[in-house]
């Protein structure tokens, strides 16, 4: 299997190849990483932790100790959990995984920086920040086999998991359909007068689709309380983020639209955090939304379909390695004598027999009743639909493919 290695005790990257490329544009604390700009003047990056784990004061979210080892966990969870469901569609047990290898600290801060009654439109690498919220591990599981107890009964990819008990919606697979809805229900709850705000997530090849610029117009027209929060990982699929866009950056889209726009260090849970409260403050004050681009990287391939070694040297991702989101909070806890190796490993140990548990739960339980997809849609079924189920039932089935 390309590109994942499993190790025991703390989840790392695998292992780059080769020494990075130094013609690549751009440097962020030394390393050089390929980006649209990495060093605009009005739109610098903001940086709160260091790679050695030193937090910089006065951008400090004033996180207790207790806090930041509840992220950290949640981080480690994430990047078990994305390891282990490669494997798992490697042996052919789910059908297909999308995951967020090296942007968890971007996904995690930014959730959990708003309000637990802050509406999450996701785009479909935030499994991270459904855990966060409350999914239960088996609810995704069970997503992710599409059996009688997802929530979506099977209707869609694995991946597709939603929990609106936790004000998380659904995963929007074309891409940048997530933006419009997050504003319609931004626009919703300020006319209703409700202080709630609409976090979503999208990627920067998202900013090229039409729902990107109708919702960022109409949110900064409206002052409608939504934060825009663009992962730019650097790469849309096989599409590098300078072939992307002739801006310098992506923040600086917002000006055009009369919004603030701000960068920041998208493996720096502190920033990350910092910048997404503030956008969230400005948005309970009525000055409505704020773009918020984390610049990042996707340090494996776009989905389990996709080999990224056919576009891209494995040497790119050596700087970024360097900025391993984990690694930097570790350095930080270490510090304060709140990280030991013994108790991460018995943290991995614990993620690893849950989530045993929940595949196996998951695994064994049946798919959805086969006329169950005929539900939901008419309170009547119309003739030709009814006449369409009959037929259904009578066959021919399928041979199983796993
Ligand atoms: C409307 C639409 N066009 C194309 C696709 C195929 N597609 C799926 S993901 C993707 C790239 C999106 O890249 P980006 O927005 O940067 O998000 P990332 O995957 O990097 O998180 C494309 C082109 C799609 N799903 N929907
Ligand atoms: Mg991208």
């Amino acid at each position: 299997m390309k590109g994942v290695r499993l190790v025991s005790g703390s989840p790392t990257y695998p292992a780059a190849g080769r020494e990075s490329d130094p013609q690549r544009p751009g440097q962020l604390d030394g390393a050089t990483m390929r980006h649209i700009s990495m060093d605009d003047d009005e739109y610098p990056i903001v940086r709160a932790l260091s790679s050695e784990g030193e937090l910089d004061p006065s951008l400090d979210p004033g996180l207790s100790l207790e806090e930041v080892v509840h992220l950290y966990r949640h981080l480690v969870l994430t990047r078990t959990l994305d390891q282990r469901l490669v494997l798992l569609q490697r042996q052919g047990r789910i059908g297909f995984h999308v995951g967020s290898l090296g942007e968890e600290a971007a996904i995690i801060g930014s959730t959990y920086a708003v309000r637990e009654t802050d509406w999450i439109f996701p785009c479909y690498r935030e499994f991270g920040s459904a855990l966060l919220r409350g999914l239960s591990l088996q609810k995704f599981m069970d997503n992710m086999f599409g059996n009688a107890n997802d929530t979506v009964k099977g209707r869609q990819m694995p991946d597709h998991y939603t929990c609106r008990e936790k004000c998380w919606g659904s995963i929007s697979s074309p891409v940048g359909t997530q933006i419009t809805q997050a504003v319609g229900f931004a626009w919703g709850a300020k006319i209703d007068g409700a202080d709630t705000a609409t976090l979503v997530y999208f990627g920067d090849g998202a900013t090229s689709t039409p729902d990107f610029h109708s919702g960022m117009n109409l949110a900064a027209v409206f002052k409608v309380p939504t934060l825009f929060f663009c992962r730019n990982n650097g790469w849309a699929i096989s599409v590098p983020a300078e072939k992307q866009t002739a801006s310098r950056t992506f923040a600086e889209k917002a000006r055009a639209y009369g919004m603030p726009g701000v960068r920041v260090d998208g493996n720096d849970l502190f920033a990350v955090i910092a910048v997404t409260r503030r956008a969230r403050e400005r948005a309970a004050r009525g000055e409505g939304p704020t773009l918020i681009e984390a610049l990042t990287y996707r340090m494996g391939g776009h989905s389990t379909s996709d080999d990224p070694d056919r576009y891209r040297e494995h040497a790119e991702l050596t700087p970024w390695a360097q900025q391993d989101p984990l690694q930097r909070v570790r350095n930080y806890l270490e510090k304060r004598g709140a990280w030991r190796a013994s108790d991460e490993a018995a943290w991995v140990a614990e993620i690893e027999a849950q989530f045993k548990r929940a595949v196996a739960t998951s695994e064994s339980t049946p798919p959805p009743d086969l006329g169950s997809m005929f539900d939901d849609v008419y309170a009547t079924l119309p003739w030709h639909l009814l006449e369409q189920r009959v037929q259904l039932f009578e066959g021919p089935r399928a041979p199983k493919l796993h």
